[in-house]
């Protein structure tokens, strides 16, 4: 595999990353995942949109603009031949001796570049998966896309060894997200998500979803559910990048309503497929 650091292609195996990056002393930087599919970015613009956000909220000047960006993100989806799978980038705010402070004078911000072929999670999707609840230990700007995933890695971790496929964090009795995705209930045939503020990464997937919901007579409330909500909600689903749209059957080891995915999320799947249908069908015919 080809990946791009230090302002180069190069071989993933002969890659390196200088011991004083910020990124791996500090965490300091962000990063986006954007998901190919037949070759083709899907939300493309959505999450290049969020990481020159994310960039900005922290104080990274971004080393390439959105266009040379694009055309590296191209070049590695040409380079390692990209089916169905993502494309990772991220971007440190460089290398300077540790110290706390921004470095002053400024370095210039490392961008790094990887790709991954990767399958849809179609049996997942199709039979639904099980979820743990856990407490969500993370800081209070989870809506930027930033490399420190502490707290989404614990998480994680707690639903792997539970043999669950996610984890759903909660802030007290209220629910925020997943690890790396976010989640949705359902109740009498409406769609509840935490609010696009602090608490919560703002999915391109969620956001994508949403929208599909509108378009599809389906109504959502953006508000704060708690736990005991979920327990007992009709249908429960994570969305994202890599999930797409995951339908939840069980949480702690207790069914979601009868165990089955439900009609909501079946609907919704049917839409996002149709959505990534349409967007790679008209990025091919650019
Ligand atoms: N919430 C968190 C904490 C995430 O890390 C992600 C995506 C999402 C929500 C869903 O956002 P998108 O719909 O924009 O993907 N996480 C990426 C990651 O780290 N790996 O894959 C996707």
């Amino acid at each position: 595999m080809d990946v791009y650091v230090n302002g180069q292609w190069t071989d993933r195996d002969s890659a390196t990353v200088d011991i004083e990056d910020r990124a791996h002393v500090f965490g300091d930087g962000i990063y986006e995942v954007i998901r190919v599919y037949g070759g083709v970015f899907y939300e493309r613009d959505g999450h290049l949109d969020r990481f020159e956000r994310s960039a900005r909220e922290i104080g990274i000047k971004l080393p390439v603009t959105r266009e040379e960006l694009l055309q590296l993100l191209h070049e590695g989806i040409r380079r390692n031949a990209v089916h169905d799978g993502t494309i990772y980038f991220q971007v440190s705010r460089g290398v300077a001796a540790r110290k706390h402070p921004f470095p002053d004078p400024e370095v210039k911000a490392s961008l790094m570049i990887t790709t991954k072929e990767a399958p849809r999670p179609v049996e997942a999707m199709e039979k639904g998966v099980s979820a743990i609840t856990c407490e969500d230990i993370r800081w209070l700007r989870c809506d930027i896309k930033s490399l420190n995933l502490l707290g989404n890695v614990m998480a994680n971790q707690k639903a792997v060894e539970a043999g669950a496929f996610e984890a759903i964090q909660h802030r007290a009795e209220v629910v925020t997200e997943g690890s790396h995705s976010n989640v949705m209930m359902v109740k009498d045939g409406t769609v509840y998500t935490h609010p696009a503020n602090n608490l919560i990464l703002n999915g391109i997937t969620r956001m994508r979803v949403l929208a599909l919901c509108k378009e599809n007579g389906i109504e959502v409330q953006e508000r704060e559910c708690t736990l005991s909500e979920y327990e007992s909600a009709d249908e429960v689903f994570f969305t994202g990048t890599t999930v797409e749209v995951m339908p939840v059957i069980s949480i702690n080891g207790t069914s979601v309503s009868n165990g089955t995915v439900g009609p909501v999320a079946r609907q919704l799947q049917k839409a996002f497929e149709e959505d990534i249908e349409v967007q790679t069908k008209e990025v091919k015919l650019l």
